[in-house]
């Protein structure tokens, strides 16, 4: 909406269409409801229509339209609607796109640090997942993206504890995956992982992956189950591994200027109802990472549940702890090992 429009001279067209379009109007010509938006945001996802992720933020849009009197209105475009990964990232950061979820692994291009968290194995359940993301290592890691001009939410979203899927076998142990040809997200973190696992790893972006999979450019990729089944995974994968080899979340990022350039009031209740939306978020994935499983072998897909010993062992002993630990630095490695304990 343009500063004109936003003035108190009511349009001819309001007139014509009165309370079925623009809003009903008092006699003194003020709009009393419905009305048009002043604030237009895109949000913007990688992730399907019917995740969780989409679900919660379409609730928390119609929450935030409501409660400004239809001021804000936060488009939604899921699916990688606008690009990949890659290029909504560009697009947040040059206002293209106002909002925009993104794993801290793949914004680690960007802001070396914030792919700490992926660090193989390094929360044993969620509590401890929510201790660290929502304490001290999260505020380090929101510091850290501040820099870059971009706004960073309060609470990131649940991606998952995420498992390794192969059109071809099992993985039962760190020796099975040698040579294997793995899809990773854009992300030198996860690149390196998997090269020190010893497997053959390309990073390719979310939009790319069903089809990477069905055309066999690689033979499986790892993701938590919910998104295994969301986006369909498992018409192109046949066995899933419960590695749980990392736990991975989105960062809720938005343009700083145009964050800036919102009213408090306005930015005030934005952040309270994307609060609402991630917490009920983070339900919404771990009950599916209960349930999901027995659908997708329901499905035809094979499990099996390794024991982690062998993964950690091939890291520790290919140097990717400390490799890492350098990258990061030990004032970042102490606020992740508050909560992980030594990493090595
Ligand atoms: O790209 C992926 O694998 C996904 C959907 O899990 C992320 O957003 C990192």
């Amino acid at each position: 909406m343009t500063a004109a429009s936003r003035s108190t001279t009511i349009p001819r067209r309001a007139f014509i269409q009165g309370a079925a379009g623009i809003g009903a109007l008092t006699a003194i010509g003020q709009p009393v409801f419905a009305q048009t938006a002043e604030y237009t945001l895109k949000w913007a996802n990688n992730i399907p229509a019917t995740h969780p992720s989409t679900i919660r933020i379409r609730e928390a849009a119609d929450a935030i339209k409501k409660e400004t009197n239809g001021k804000v209105d936060i488009q939604i475009f899921p699916n990688n609607q606008l690009g990949g990964d890659t290029d909504m990232l560009s697009q947040v950061r040059s206002g293209a796109i106002d909002i925009f979820p993104l794993s801290g692994l793949i914004l680690q291009t960007l802001v070396p640090v914030a792919g700490i968290n992926g660090l193989a194995f390094a929360f044993k359940d969620y509590p401890t997942v929510w201790a660290a993301m929502d304490g001290d290592l999260g505020a380090y890691v929101r510091a850290a993206i501040a820099k870059v001009n971009l706004y960073t939410f309060d609470k990131c979203l649940d991606n998952g504890y995420r498992n390794i899927t192969t059109s071809t076998k099992p993985i039962n142990a760190a020796a099975d995956l040698k040579g294997f040809k793995i899809r990773v997200p854009v992300s030198p973190l996860w690149t390196s992982m998997f090269k020190d696992l010893g497997a053959s790893p390309t990073g390719i972006n979310f939009s790319e992956v069903y089809s990477a999979l069905q055309t066999r450019v690689v033979d499986g990729q790892e993701n938590p189950l919910a998104i295994i089944e969301i986006a369909k995974l498992y018409e192109v994968q046949k066995y899933c591994s419960l590695t749980r080899h990392m736990w991975d979340g989105q960062w809720i990022l938005a343009n700083g200027k145009r964050w800036n350039s919102l009213p408090p009031d306005i930015q005030a209740v934005i952040n309270k109802h994307v609060t609402v939306a991630v917490e009920k978020q983070r339900d919404d994935i771990r009950r599916l990472d209960n349930t999901v499983e027995g659908e997708l072998k329901a499905k035809g897909m094979i499990f099996n549940d390794p024991d982690p010993k062998s993964f950690r062992d091939t890291l520790s002993k290919a140097g990717f702890y400390q490799y890492w630990r350098t990258k990061f630095g030990e004032e970042a490695m102490s606020k992740l090992e508050k909560y992980s304990g030594k990493l090595a």
